[in-house]
């Protein structure tokens, strides 16, 4: 094997998700310019990860372009070359209707699987006409399953990214030559069958997911509970829970857990740079004396925001030495906006924490400070390094990404510019939802907590502030050891070695 350096996809690599790697847009109008085009460059971890493993697989990447600017640049066919000068590989832009768009992205995926992953099945009885979202769902994935059979050869490796695409593995399979491997990661959660139950659409969406030869969780426990629900809601389906197989109509599908890192170092080399992280705390009108908590979410009611304002209110009602001393920032990402559950749980944040405040706040100092503003990477680096203690409350949640940043930016004090990652570092205290995937990896060096039990939650934030440091600096030592280790790279490595071994069983690197 000589794919030591970075991970190496063992084909020619499609990838297919909803959001695309690059927006083209006209340059502002406003400076009466000539309508030239300028791109984003690749924005979140996915995409930002994926991209350079796409371009040295001089890959294709079909995704949901939106936008006329992203059709004046494209092909007949709807492709483009990217990056911008370099033309490394394809992308392919699926050009969506404002009606496919909200039933198959605010509808079907947001709406029903969403809630149903999460464990909210009462939202999508709210939903109610998920009939037409589901018709929608089904002709978008067509059309993604159509445009990758353009693309798609007998030595394609066609990797689906989420919950978007539930029935796309069929409809691909279907179109595609019989010798390409078709994988797919699920980055939320599988649910219960009791919850799998409130799935309208239950049999053709496993159907549609057993069109995969490979598919991919963050943890053991959403695998087995997919096992399950093949078992109970499929007639047809035999499935081998030793070997995490499934045998449907005429295919075979494996599944496998890896749990997703982040570009560790990256977040590291943000948070040294950072000059002052007192000096960001003022931005945000925070004391640079305080003792800071920080959360980072996007505003979803999966991520247990009011349950963590409820603990925080009684933190503070327990501790008024507290008062005046420890400051927890919020940042919370509106996303999702106009589906009523995202409005409503807007509004009651926002609303708690101006109780909150209300109560416990004086005239130079609040308990919380809220912001919704977007914060650049860089700054939010500094605001992790910077935190005391980081609070991850979710009710559930695949993975969670921001325990895995919060831990791989607490460089410390004093720690030089440029030195390795992973020393010196920091000594913030990580408090971690136990529904969180990221628990499994990180919970032993966490502190551990159930966000709905109130009094529990706000005695683990007690517990966390009086941690001694050398136990906080042996805690997060260990925690860095992990985030470093099992990062993006790591992740991407280990699902390209389950498609290969998918070819060659004898590259399996179990013993025995
Ligand atoms: C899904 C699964 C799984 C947020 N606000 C700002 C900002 N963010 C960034 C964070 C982080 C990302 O958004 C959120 O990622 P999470 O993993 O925490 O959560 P989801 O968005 O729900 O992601 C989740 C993930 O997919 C991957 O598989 O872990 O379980 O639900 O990267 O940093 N980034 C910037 N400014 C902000 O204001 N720059």
């Amino acid at each position: 094997d000589d794919d030591d350096n970075g991970p190496g996809c063992p084909g020619s690599l499609i990838v297919v998700s909803n959001r695309q790697p690059y927006r083209h847009e006209y340059e502002s109008e406003s400076e009466g310019d000539d309508g030239s085009i300028v791109v984003d460059e690749p924005a979140g971890g996915l995409t930002a990860g994926l991209d350079p493993v796409v371009q040295e697989a001089n890959g294709t990447w079909i995704a949901w372009g939106d936008g006329e600017a992203d059709f004046a640049v494209t092909d007949a066919n709807d492709c483009v070359s990217v990056p911008p000068g370099e033309d490394a590989y394809t992308l392919h832009r699926i050009d969506l209707s404002e009606e496919a768009v909200s039933s198959y992205y605010y509808g079907f995926s947001n709406q029903v699987l969403w809630p149903l992953c999460h464990e909210f099945p009462d939202l999508i009885e709210e939903r109610g006409d998920w009939a037409n979202d589901f018709e929608w769902y089904r002709t978008v994935n067509e059309r993604f399953a159509d445009a990758v059979a353009e693309h798609a050869t007998a030595e394609s490796i066609v990797w689906i990214q989420d919950y978007h695409f539930g029935l796309a593995p069929r409809l691909i399979r279907e179109r595609i030559p019989k010798a390409a491997t078709i994988a797919h990661f699920w980055h939320i959660p599988w649910p219960t069958p009791e919850t799998f139950a409130e799935c309208p659409v239950s049999e053709e969406l496993l159907e549609g997911l057993l069109g995969n030869d490979l598919l991919g969780f963050h943890v053991d426990r959403y695998a087995r509970l997919f096992l399950e629900c093949v078992e109970q809601y499929l007639d047809g389906a035999v499935v081998d829970h030793e070997e995490w197989l499934v045998d449907y109509d005429e295919g075979t599908t494996r599944l496998a857990t890896a749990a997703m890192g982040i570009d560790a170092e990256t977040y590291d080399e943000h948070a040294r740079a950072v000059e002052d992280p007192d000096a960001l705390l003022e931005e945000f009108g925070v004391s640079p004396e305080v003792t800071l908590g920080l959360g980072v979410d996007r505003l979803d009611y999966s991520k247990g925001i009011p349950e963590r304002l409820a603990a925080l209110e009684r933190f503070f009602e327990r501790n008024p030495d507290r008062r005046g001393e420890f400051t927890f920032l919020q940042k919370a990402t509106p996303s999702r906006t106009g589906i009523p559950a995202y409005e409503r749980l807007g509004d009651l944040v926002r609303s708690e924490v101006t109780r909150i405040n209300s109560r416990f706040g004086t005239d130079d100092w609040q308990p919380i400070v809220y912001t919704e503003e977007y914060v650049p990477q860089e700054k939010l680096c500094g605001l992790y390094r910077r935190a005391d203690v980081m609070v991850i409350s979710p009710l559930l949640d695949g993975m969670n990404l921001v325990a895995q940043e919060f831990v791989a930016s607490c460089v410390g004090e004093g720690s030089a510019s440029g030195a390795a990652p992973g020393e010196p570092h920091g000594d913030g205290v990580l408090l971690l939802s136990e529904r969180t995937g990221a628990h499994e990896r990180l919970g032993a060096d966490a502190v551990t907590i159930d966000p709905t039990d109130t009094d529990a939650f706000a005695a683990e934030l007690e517990t966390a502030l009086a941690m001694p440091a050398s136990e906080r600096r042996r805690r997060m030592r260990s925690m860095r050891t992990d985030v470093f280790e099992a990062d993006l790279e790591a992740w991407m490595d280990s699902q390209f070695d389950s498609i290969r071994r998918l070819h060659d069983p004898s590259e399996s690197n179990d013993d025995d």
